[in-house]
């Protein structure tokens, strides 16, 4: 008979019983009980949704072992392979956290490896108002709570999503929420835009955040980027001006850049946004008054290739498509060719490409 492969597994949770929201770490011990030697794979089980107190997995803890883009573990017949996997379990009502994978054996050898460990229930809640700040302050002041504003709460495992409605005092409420970071999103209403943050639920506390609704930074927020040199060579650091300035009457907050929407792959790229990075809290900028930076980015090679180095950012919150949007662009041409007898020029790299712009269209 031909000699296989055959795996056996063995699972060992870090802790005795876990509650909602914990971090799972499992120890995942592989023995290839089999004549032939093989390559391990895993993968989760197929599927969007999976059973009652499922751990979800950390892609990052895969490594080498995962199916979809790692290269697989070597294992000799005999042999055994241990690998940590690091998870979260986020089940409010399951009585048992659920670790639960696909190991495969020459990528279609298959095995369920599945154990499970006691789950009991924790849970936050999150509640607070919904206001349009009409003096940017970013405090609830009177007169400014709105109703009817529709609020989704998600987190990243699974499908989950949940949805409430601000109340005539602007007051929305989630209970029984699971204690993992959740994203906050809420519909535009009456042509204000809300932010969007992140936040961390705790068991047995309730989160209070407040949700302001601004104008879109484009009907008073003007941008613009400009390049300090003519023209750029791959790998150069660039500087990058950038001229923010408030147009309006209202302070405007919480100004981060988000660059290159459109994928262009001569965009420079690692931009050092400081007080501008996304996902950081943002600038803001007092009515009638202009914020400059300068900020250094660098050239990527494809700009040789294109002839053309660029930059295009939108500048405002960041759930929002309503942002101005700066964009520049400086020549990139091909190293010139310098003869050594002559002082002629033989290429023609002086192409310069020194269009600026800022404009307030949308993304
Ligand atoms: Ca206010």
């Amino acid at each position: 008979m031909e000699p296989l492969p055959h795996l056996q597994y063995a699972v060992q949770f870090d802790k005795p019983s876990y509650k909602t929201g914990d971090r799972v770490v499992v120890t995942l011990t592989i023995t290839n009980t089999g004549d032939a030697d093989t390559v391990v794979h895993g993968r989760e089980p197929h599927g969007p949704d999976h059973e009652p107190g499922f751990v979800y997995l950390d892609y990052e803890s895969w490594g080498d072992l995962y199916l979809h883009d790692g290269d697989g573990v070597p294992l000799a017949a005999g042999a055994s392979y241990t690998h940590e996997l690091r998870g979260t379990v986020v089940d409010l009502d399951a009585a048992e956290a659920v670790f639960d994978v696909t190991l495969l054996a020459d990528k279609h050898h298959t095995w369920d490896a599945r154990a499970t460990a006691p789950l009991e229930r924790a849970e936050g809640a999150l509640a607070g108002t919904t206001y349009l700040d009409r003096n940017g302050n970013r405090v609830v002041d009177a007169g400014e709570p709105v109703a009817g504003a529709k609020v989704t709460v998600s987190h990243p495992y699974g499908e989950f999503t949940r949805v409430a409605v601000s109340d005539a005092q602007g007051r929305y409420d989630f209970p029984g929420l699971a204690p993992v970071r959740h994203f906050i999103r809420v519909d535009a209403l009456d042509g204000w835009e809300f932010e969007g943050p992140g936040v961390d639920i705790a068991e047995g506390e309730t989160a209070e955040v407040d949700l302001a609704g601004v104008r879109p930074f484009k009907e008073s927020l003007t941008a613009q980027v400009e390049f300090t040199m003519e023209e750029y060579q791959p790998g150069d650091t660039a500087e990058v001006l950038v001229t923010l300035a408030n147009t309006g009457d209202v302070r405007l907050a919480g100004i981060t850049a988000h660059c290159n929407g459109a994928g262009t792959d001569e965009h420079l790229v690692d931009i050092q946004w400081g007080d501008l990075a996304y996902g950081g809290p943002g600038i803001a900028i007092q009515p009638g008054r202009t914020y400059r930076a300068r900020v250094p980015g660098t050239v990527p090679e494809a700009a040789r290739r294109h002839g053309v180095a660029t930059v295009a950012c939108a500048f405002g919150l960041e759930s929002s498509t309503n942002n101005p949007i700066a964009r520049t662009s400086r020549a990139c041409p091909a190293r010139r060719v310098r003869s050594p007898s002559s002082r002629t020029r033989t290429a023609t790299a002086t192409a310069r490409s020194t269009r600026t712009s800022a404009s307030a269209g949308s993304t």
